[in-house]
């Protein structure tokens, strides 16, 4: 079970920057990928057994029902390579069937990658795992030693991550995973369809209150972090869909007109003005793979089940 771990530095160092400069900026916001300290990534597992949040259950119903045919239109793999993989639960499916001789996962949450990692290593022994803590949209370039050697690549990016990005930047990041794969290298993507814009609006507001709770942790997380006094009760989490755009919205409210110190800085939110936290947008089949044909990658074939779909490129 040969494993390796690194964790690259200045993950806190952007973490205060990126804060400090979205909260100065009109209108206020906050990247995504910060909602994923221990608590966040807690809370995102909630979330993805919430009864209106069916996108992970679907498309592991997808892989599950398709991965004879994933697998044979896939070929030949020898290295994975996983971006922002989390938990690292969904690879595994892919490595019982593909059986390559190398993985590379790479997520921003270092700690729970690390240990996700090297259990994987220990259930697959010949597989020569590489975690590294790093947010790749930084530097995926950084993951290219590690993939140095022939044979095919496999970049994985599942869960609609790329949902959180707008068009151009979703275009870019898969131009870069064109990079990174090499010219005979292989894309496996999921992504949430265009579907009722209420079954939409359920799913980042379910009944249970956990979205929310995933939304205002992030405070509590710049609280903890950055020394920082948000009160969380004069905050409401806010998130619809916005059907021109094609997205699913994630706003913080501000209840009432206050002040806010963050890492020594103060910060004015007036009445009802809005923390902007997440993208999540939603395509049609065709519309996904025109952005991903402009990346430069040519779609083999996809799969579709109950609004959400998986597509192969190479
Ligand atoms: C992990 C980015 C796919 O956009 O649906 C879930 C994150 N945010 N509920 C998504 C999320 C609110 C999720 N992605």
């Amino acid at each position: 079970m040969p494993f390796g771990f690194r964790a690259f530095p200045a993950a806190q160092d952007s973490l205060r920057a990126d804060v400090l400069a979205g909260l100065a900026a009109h209108p206020k916001s906050i990247p995504p990928k910060y909602f994923y300290d221990a608590a966040g990534c807690r809370l995102f597992e909630s979330i993805c057994t919430q009864p209106e949040y069916a996108l992970c259950r679907t498309e592991q119903a997808l892989m599950a029902a398709h991965l004879s045919e994933i697998a044979a239109a896939l070929g030949g793999v020898e290295s994975i390579v996983e971006p922002g993989a989390g938990d690292c639960a969904k690879v595994r499916r892919l490595l019982d069937v593909l059986r390559p001789g190398r993985l590379l996962v790479m997520d921003i949450a270092g700690a729970p990658l690390a240990a996700a990692a090297q259990a994987l290593a220990h259930d697959y022994p010949d597989l020569d795992v590489t975690a590294l803590a790093m947010d790749f949209l930084g530097d995926l370039d950084a993951a290219d030693p590690w993939l140095a050697g022939g044979g095919q690549r496999l970049v994985y990016y599942p869960g609609s991550s790329i949902g959180n990005f707008a068009p151009a930047a979703a275009t870019d990041l898969l131009a870069r995973f064109r990079r990174l794969a090499g010219a005979d290298g292989r894309l496996l993507i999921g992504f949430d369809l265009k579907k009722d814009p209420l079954r939409l609006h359920a799913a980042y507001n379910d009944a249970a209150g956990v979205t929310a709770a995933f939304n205002l942790n992030l405070l509590a997380r710049i609280n903890r972090e950055l020394d920082a006094d948000f009160d969380l009760a004069r905050f409401r989490h806010y998130a619809f869909y916005n059907p021109p755009e094609g997205r699913v919205e994630m706003h913080l409210v501000s209840l009432a007109e206050q002040d806010v110190r963050v890492a020594g800085e103060r910060f004015h939110f007036a009445l009802g003005e809005a923390l902007h936290t997440e993208h999540s947008y939603k395509y049609r089949r065709d519309e996904f793979a025109a952005l991903a044909e402009r990346a430069g990658w040519r779609l083999a074939c996809g799969w579709e089940h109950d609004g959400f779909a998986v597509q192969l490129y190479t």
